[in-house]
């Protein structure tokens, strides 16, 4: 037996403590893009991602939407494993099969067409569109084009969409379907409403999109699509049917996999490497863990990971602490492993992406996180709690719930990922409830912003200069307490 000499600690124990900010240093400076897999010191990692976070390997977490939606502001989804091999493959093709970006060319409606030929046009092409009518058919009151997750936000927040006439703004823009799609999208446009006509490069409407994707896909398609203008994602493997499962998913284009484990310091890892290896050398991009010291990085590092994901016990559906008494707190984890990280870069000249998996409850626990080392971040409550994740929304007592689950719940049943042999003896993971947070791409827009905003006053403009430079600060017991019972007191100001 022997007993670490340091507390196991976790992110919200800790502050930055803020750098010079030079002239330089500016929100619009900083670049957040992050290297994915493995790649020669003082080279470029073949895979990069605008934006450092990837949503988690779980059911209530990662589906093709999900993945559409955090491709298109530059992350990336790891479609889950806990489902047939062929479910999961046809998930990540409908994601590849997805046409990236708004690509005008993709449809070509006549600015003559009326809107319920345009109409017509949009569904058959399978494009996430869908038209708005007053009663709910093609043949009614055109009220505008959105895209069919707006759609769906709009209906549980506001009720059924179709009754309340969809008050997007304030006032509708109303149209009849015999109406031609340049008026329609003049009316559009003068509304001042958040949808934009796409023009063609022959000067031609051909389709309606919303501002703001238009806008997200000049920011981000160059980072997020691949030469074949598809967008990425990734897809979990497990170390049982790997044999049949990765092939199925490697036809069906997965950009890279991850190995998908509670404890990843483990021998049948090292199996599904090498048989990754010998099948494919580099062509496929496997990560592995999870683990949270040196010896399970140095271990699966060894064996050819492309990343390592650190964290065990600490999600925030993990009841794997109080069932097994394994695990150790995040910061403490990747503190250890991001020296190692850093090590091995040296000795071996090849850099391993880490991705701290877990334990992300403020969006300041990430700046902590990439504080401490950390390449990219795996989440899953905070992607579990927007439109696009494949969790239902609830509504208990008025307000709007997104159901989450953990892998090792008894809903989830990932016996793959927790059981012992073939079956769940014990549960790790709770199923239950987060408030719904609405889309993505606006909880996204608002964390990165807070993000840099941090390495800002920290005088970074890059996270490996964030993690070079930061100077991070432990808090007493004494402010934890202090906090706590200033809410109880209520003695901090309320929101009215
Ligand atoms: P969080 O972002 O919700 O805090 O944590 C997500 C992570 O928790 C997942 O990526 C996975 O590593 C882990 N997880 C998933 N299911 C369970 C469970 O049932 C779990 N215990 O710990």
């Amino acid at each position: 037996m022997r007993i670490l000499p340091e507390i196991s600690r976790t992110f919200g124990e800790y502050l930055l403590v803020p750098n010079l900010t030079d002239e330089d240093c500016t929100p619009g400076n900083v670049d957040l893009s992050t290297p994915l897999v493995r790649h020669p010191v003082g080279q470029e990692s073949p895979i990069r991602i605008a934006t450092p976070l990837v949503s988690a390997i779980m059911g209530a977490v990662s589906s093709p939407q999900l993945a559409i939606a955090l491709a298109q502001v530059g992350g990336l989804s790891f479609i889950h494993q806990n489902q047939p091999i062929a479910e999961q493959a046809g998930m990540v093709s409908a994601v590849k099969k997805h046409k990236a970006g708004f690509r005008h060319n993709d449809v070509n409606i006549e600015p003559t067409a009326t809107l319920g030929e345009a109409d017509e046009l949009l569904r058959s092409t399978g494009r996430q569109v869908v038209v708005v009518t007053d009663d709910g058919t093609p043949s009614g009151l055109f009220l505008g084009m959105i895209t069919a997750q707006d759609f769906n936000f709009h209906r549980h927040q506001i009720g059924d969409a179709v009754e309340t006439r969809m008050r997007r703004g304030a006032a509708l823009v109303t149209g009849t379907p015999g109406m031609s799609l340049t008026t329609a999208n003049e009316l559009l446009w003068d509304s001042r409403q958040d949808v934009l006509p796409l023009v063609g490069d022959d000067g031609r409407v051909t389709a309606l999109v919303q501002r703001r994707d238009y806008e997200l896909h000049k920011q981000f398609s160059n980072e997020t699509v691949d030469a074949s203008k598809q967008f990425r994602v990734g897809a979990g493997v497990n170390t049982h049917d790997y044999r049949e499962r990765i092939p199925a998913l490697v036809d069906a284009g997965a950009d890279v996999l991850c190995l998908d484990s509670s404890d990843g310091y483990s021998v049948w890892q090292k199996h599904v490497i090498e048989f990754v290896r010998k099948e494919y050398g580099d062509d496929v991009r496997i990560g592995a863990g999870n683990v949270v010291d040196a010896r399970g990085f140095d271990y699966l590092a060894e064996a050819g990971a492309d990343f390592v994901k650190v964290g065990i016990g600490g999600g925030s559906i993990c009841i794997t602490r109080d069932q097994k008494g394994i695990g150790r707190g995040q910061a403490s984890a990747l503190a250890e492993i991001v020296t190692a990280r850093d090590a091995y870069a040296e000795e071996t000249g090849m850099y391993v992406p880490l991705c701290s998996d877990g334990g992300v409850l403020h969006d300041s626990h990430m700046a902590i996180a990439f504080a401490f080392g950390a390449d990219f971040l795996m989440l899953g409550r905070y992607f579990a709690r927007f439109t696009e994740s494949p969790a239902p929304l609830v509504k208990v007592r008025g307000q709007a719930l997104k159901e989450y689950w953990g892998e090792g719940s008894a809903r989830a049943r990932n016996v793959a990922r927790y059981g012992q042999g073939s079956e769940l003896a014990f549960e790790e993971g709770v199923d239950g409830y987060i408030p719904f947070a609405g889309s993505l791409y606006d909880n996204v827009k608002v964390t990165l912003a807070k993000l840099r905003s941090t390495m800002v006053s920290c005088g970074s403009t890059t996270l490996r200069r964030f993690h070079d430079t930061a100077m991070l600060v432990q808090v007493s017991q004494q402010t934890f307490v202090q906090n706590s019972e200033d809410i109880e007191r209520n003695e901090r100001p309320t929101v009215v």
